[in-house]
């Protein structure tokens, strides 16, 4: 019988692959096309077959099609908008202030007439429209591809080889790969946490505060407590140590005892002024100290992290994982943060968080609260999210925080449903 013959396997798919066979075919050739790793291992087909779910065994009994569900959508289209988001007031750091929200947002259309939405910050307006073009240009080499998501992913890193998968190709193709995934998880009618196996729970937030001296920052600090974050991040890397250390205390006033505190350089000291600086910290009790010096020197946050005992946090600076491995491997940082865009989309993240859990890493992100909040639900060393409620007014529905807890329950997708009266008034 053919089930052991190459010759009758090649015949069987060929005849099945032009769709009128589907028919004429019996559930044997049906198991062999779905099952075709295994079909050289007549055993391995005999225990397929056999829990091969109802559906499928209903529908061949009934030799007929698959149901739907069954079917690979193929991306037909996209639409790609820019939009200037205005921020209620400029986020200062000690490397610069962000003063609105440039963003792209790419939906991916496909031919059952699901889309799927992704963004992309350009923090800088500068960068707006020619990340909108490279999109553009992008979409355009998978449109007609199978609604694959890693597949798309793994051949966009194979054609940058050469170029190199940072800025803002990296950038282009995370945005195209969000919206893609969040196709895919509306296309089984499910949220993106349940498409890769998991399920909603509650995650820790917590509100940031920016670079504006004590007395702003802990009033801003202190309205956030009030909303139930779990945690207060402010922004430091004052000239003096004493402006540091006068910025925490305030806060810790403002907000009590219970808030966790996280204080972030931005990158902006020196490994030894870093670590002369941090030594001042360390009795603080601190959740974490985040990037005190250049992201990529990952030597550099080495040295700040075995020098000092609060946690170091590093990530929102990463492009891809491969960085994320060499930060581990170099003992970077303590915890990790990656950036859904910059660690490469939903399918970079997915891989950080392999990574994070190989390694026994506490995981958080970077911006992106809808997306990250269901990608730290599939993460199994998720630490905290970080809310930033910037991009709220492009979003209709944005994350749900109940006593500073995530709440992520009822979501279609990624949750990023556009408010498109918004996107029409901001548009770029
Ligand atoms: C940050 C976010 C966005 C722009 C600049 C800086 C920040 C963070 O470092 O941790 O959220
Ligand atoms: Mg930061």
């Amino acid at each position: 019988m053919d089930v052991l013959s190459p010759a009758g396997f090649v015949a069987s798919i060929r005849t099945c692959e032009t769709g009128a066979g589907w028919r004429k075919r019996s559930p044997v050739h049906h198991a062999l096309i779905h099952e075709l790793p295994f079909a050289l291992n007549p055993r391995a087909l005999i225990k397929t077959r056999a829990y091969k779910p109802d559906t499928v065994r209903d529908s061949l009994r009934m030799n007929e099609r698959p149901p739907a569900r069954h079917r690979l959508p193929k991306i037909t289209a996209f639409a790609v908008r820019a939009v200037r988001v205005p921020m209620k007031q400029p986020h200062r750091t000690a490397s610069g202030s962000v003063t609105e929200s440039p963003l792209v947002l790419v939906d991916a259309i496909t031919d059952e007439g699901i889309s799927g939405d992704g963004i992309v910050f350009t923090y800088t307006a500068s960068a707006l429209k020619p990340t909108a073009e490279l999109i553009r240009n992008l979409a355009a080499s998978v449109e007609g591809e199978p609604l694959a998501p890693r597949e798309v992913a793994d051949r966009f890193a194979a054609r940058f080889r050469l170029l190199g998968m940072k800025g803002l190709v990296s950038m282009a193709v995370a945005g195209i790969d969000m919206a893609l995934w969040d196709a895919l998880a509306r296309t089984h009618d499910t949220s993106l946490v349940r498409l890769l196996g998991y399920v909603e729970k509650p995650i820790p937030a917590y509100g940031a505060v920016g670079y504006d001296g004590a007395v702003d920052a802990a009033r801003c600090a202190e309205h956030r407590a009030k909303r139930g974050f779990k945690g207060i991040k402010v922004k430091i890397g004052y000239p003096t140590v004493s402006e540091d250390l006068a910025v925490v205390h305030a806060i810790r006033k403002a907000i009590g005892d219970d808030p966790a505190i996280m204080v972030d350089y931005n990158q902006s000291l020196t490994p030894a002024l870093a670590v002369q600086r941090l030594r001042a910290l360390d009795d603080e009790g601190l959740t974490w100290i985040e990037e005190p010096v250049r992201a990529d020197d990952y030597e550099g946050h080495a040295l700040v992290a075995r020098e000092i005992s609060t946690p170091i946090q590093c990530g929102e600076n990463w492009w891809g994982p491969h960085d994320m491995r060499q930060a581990i491997a170099a003992r970077a940082s303590d915890y990790m943060m990656p950036d859904v865009m910059k660690i490469g989309g939903v399918t970079g993240w997915q891989r950080a968080a392999a990574l994070a859990e190989a390694h026994g890493i506490p995981l958080s992100n970077h911006l992106w609260p809808e997306l990250s909040a269901q990608l730290l639900c599939a993460a199994p060393t998720a630490h905290y999210l970080e809310c930033a409620d910037w991009w709220n007014p492009v979003v209709a529905d944005p994350l749900r925080i109940e006593k500073g807890m995530t709440e992520v329950t009822g979501i279609a997708g990624s949750g990023v449903e556009w408010d498109e009266n918004a996107i029409a008034r901001f548009a770029a």
